[in-house]
């Protein structure tokens, strides 16, 4: 494969690779630095191919996005609204069952729930949430509340993190998603989202979840103003707390979108990058299992290339996106089974449809909620 790299510099990262030898930081760098984009794709490919062969993973999931009300009001998002803004909304409990149950007869088999940061509501609303949607989908698992929701549940609980966890995993909670991480760095904690919890608090967080043997997500939100270091030591961050705690199923990097934010001057991601960003995770987050293409963010099209640039999980069908569409995505706010197949197939990937734990599934199974 040597004589395939155009890069000069990416040989001794392939020699690391065949070796099982860690990627560093300049490694990270001269990734992102090469003008090969084939070449990183190639050496991410590999990687790839040795985990997980031709599968390509998807879930039948829904989205549901209990409040927009956020106290934290973070400068990329365009989601958020305080509490008397116009548009600001929160589902209660008969709502959020009024919207499982306009979808139950699909085979949804996660639930993956997330909203702002609402000082309005008691701790005794997310006990309702999950009571309300394991009583309607028992069979679906809840991936539900992000680090920066589960830091605010312990204060508002009083219980702290653990006892918090453990009553939220007793209603219900089934796994923790990816984000509010964004970039694990406090220069761009400070400029875009100072009223969040800062990195050291995010991993102390994601360590207590994994401690409470709950699996978690990772993401990156990139694309704005953090530097290419700072992604690569955002990779080098998630990869420290994967070797003590092996809490982590997969990664997302997500593209920033700049529409109806405080950021709305700046260009969007590029496809090179995009892809690089796939193909660095990949090879850096060595010890992490999925790197999901999210299709929502970087559109079907690029991100059925993405499988052949380290990704093996194209996320879910998901019907009904709000967090990116309202910061001017242009993909469909959903894609049934059959188009998410056909993406999969067309790229030379066998589709597989997955549980919240990439456990296969059977296709095409009935309706009514349960596994
Ligand atoms: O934390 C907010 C990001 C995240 C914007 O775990 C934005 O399976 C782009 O984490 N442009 C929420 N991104 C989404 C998320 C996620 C999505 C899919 C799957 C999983 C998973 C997790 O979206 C936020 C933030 O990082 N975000 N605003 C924006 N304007």
């Amino acid at each position: 494969m040597e004589n395939d790299l155009l890069d000069p510099s990416l040989a001794p990262i392939l020699k690391k690779i065949d070796a099982g030898q860690r990627l560093d930081l300049d490694d990270g760098m001269a990734l992102y630095r090469s003008p090969d984009l084939i070449g990183v794709g190639r050496l991410a490919d590999r990687v790839r191919r040795r985990r997980h062969g031709r599968q390509a993973f998807y879930v039948y999931n829904q989205h549901i996005n209990y409040t927009n009300v956020c106290r934290n009001r973070c400068r990329f998002c365009a989601f958020a609204r305080d509490k008397a803004e116009k548009g600001a909304y929160t589902y209660d409990p008969a709502e959020v069952r009024r919207r499982l149950l306009a979808r139950i007869d699909e085979p949804i088999r996660e639930i993956h729930m997330v909203g702002g940061v609402n000082p309005a509501l008691p701790f005794s609303y997310y006990l309702d949430l999950l009571t309300a949607v394991r009583e309607i989908r028992p069979g679906a698992v809840i991936k539900a509340f992000t680090a920066v929701e589960i830091d605010h549940l312990a204060e508002l609980s009083g219980l702290g993190l653990d006892r918090t966890l453990a009553a939220l995993k007793s209603a219900g909670l089934g796994m923790i998603p990816g984000g509010g991480a964004e970039v694990l760095n406090d220069r761009v904690w400070q400029a875009l989202f100072p009223k969040k919890i800062n990195s050291e608090r995010w991993l102390e967080v994601m360590a207590a979840i994994h401690r409470a043997d709950l699996t978690a997500n990772a993401t990156l939100l990139y694309g704005h103003i953090e530097t290419i270091e700072e992604r690569v030591r955002h990779f080098i961050r998630l990869r420290e707390l994967q070797d003590r705690t092996g809490g982590f199923s997969a990664f997302i990097p997500l593209a920033f979108h700049a529409e109806n934010t405080e950021l709305s001057d700046l260009p969007a991601t590029t496809g090179v990058d995009d892809l690089k960003t796939v193909a660095v995770a990949r090879l850096m987050l060595d010890n992490f299992d999925h790197i999901k293409a999210y299709w929502v963010m970087i559109g079907e099209k690029l991100a059925q290339v993405a499988l052949s640039f380290g990704a093996d999980d194209l996320d879910g069908t998901i019907v009904e996106e709000k967090i990116t569409h309202m910061a001017g995505a242009t993909s469909p706010k959903g894609l049934p089974r059959e188009a998410m197949e056909r993406l999969i197939s067309a790229a030379g990937f066998t589709p597989v449809e997955r549980d919240s734990f990439y456990r296969p599934v059977e296709s095409a199974p009935e309706s009514g909620g349960t596994a």
